[in-house]
């Protein structure tokens, strides 16, 4: 069985179990009915977080590249976002919504309170460069699972602040991705502060997958059931131009 399909089984268990939870609904303590979702997630995100697969390759510090390429969007057109670099990004906010029990927003120093993860990974991107850098942020499953994803949610995007051509960034991975251990949102690059080239204040980092999955200057995540009204339907913005969805290395 895929990982997914077991996923999909265990929602089908949720789903037989259901005389009991309209017997909770009877209950005028409403708490009850959600806290059984709650443990139910617990268990299907659980099974997802030890079944993530193997860690893509984590560097030295003396391996770093001296130069590390900014790629694509280097900076974010508009008055609002120039304020926030003027400002240290102090009123910025992170939202986490969409198929969530609880929507988040979050200010970048909430997100520097968490637990954090760092790691020194190869990028790697299509147009056939790579470079080794550092980066440092809480892990995505974590705040996945403080939101408490709904069953139907099967993907995550990841909605950027800047325009490419005219058409807002954007990515998508699925659960897998999103709760493996090493998919990071991260705000520090080689222990400072995410520079603005490379996506300040906030991008992911997925280190099994390719350059253009790794979305910068990221402003709303949003867990989906499907990729289909987003973009061109392709579940990027790259991938709407012909590149594929899952960009595996
Ligand atoms: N928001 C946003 N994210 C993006 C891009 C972009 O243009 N806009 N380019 C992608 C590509 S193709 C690559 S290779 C990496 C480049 O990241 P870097 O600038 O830190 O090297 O960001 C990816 N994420
Ligand atoms: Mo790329």
């Amino acid at each position: 069985m895929t990982l997914l399909t077991r996923r999909a089984a265990l929602v089908g268990a949720g789903a037989l179990a259901l005389p009991g939870c309209e017997r909770l609904n009877a209950d005028p303590t409403f708490t009850r009915v959600l806290q059984s979702a709650e443990r139910f997630n617990l268990a299907s995100q659980r099974l997802l977080l030890s079944s993530t697969g193997p860690l893509a390759r984590e560097y030295a510090a003396s391996e770093r590249s001296p130069i590390f390429k900014a790629n694509g969007s280097t900076s974010v057109g508009g008055e609002t976002y120039a304020r926030w670099v003027e400002t240290g990004f102090a009123d910025w906010r992170l939202r986490i919504d969409g198929l969530v029990q609880r929507p988040l927003s979050l200010s970048l120093d909430q997100l520097k309170a968490l637990p954090q993860r760092s790691q020194i990974t190869r990028h790697d991107c299509v147009e056939g460069w790579s470079a080794i850098g550092g980066w440092t942020g809480p892990q995505l499953g974590g705040l996945l699972r403080a939101a408490g994803l709904l069953p139907q949610a099967r993907y995550v995007v990841f909605h950027c602040a800047d325009r490419l051509g005219g058409a807002p960034y954007y990515e998508s991975i699925d659960l897998v991705d999103a709760f493996h251990p090493q998919t990071i949102l991260a705000h520090a690059m080689n222990g400072e502060a995410l520079p603005v080239q490379h996506g300040a204040p906030l991008r992911v980092r997925i280190e099994r997958q390719l350059g253009y999955k790794m979305a910068k200057y990221v402003m709303r995540i949003e867990a989906v059931a499907n990729l289909a009204p987003f973009g061109r339907g392709k579940g990027g913005y790259w991938e709407d131009r012909g590149y594929e969805w899952y960009a595996g290395i």
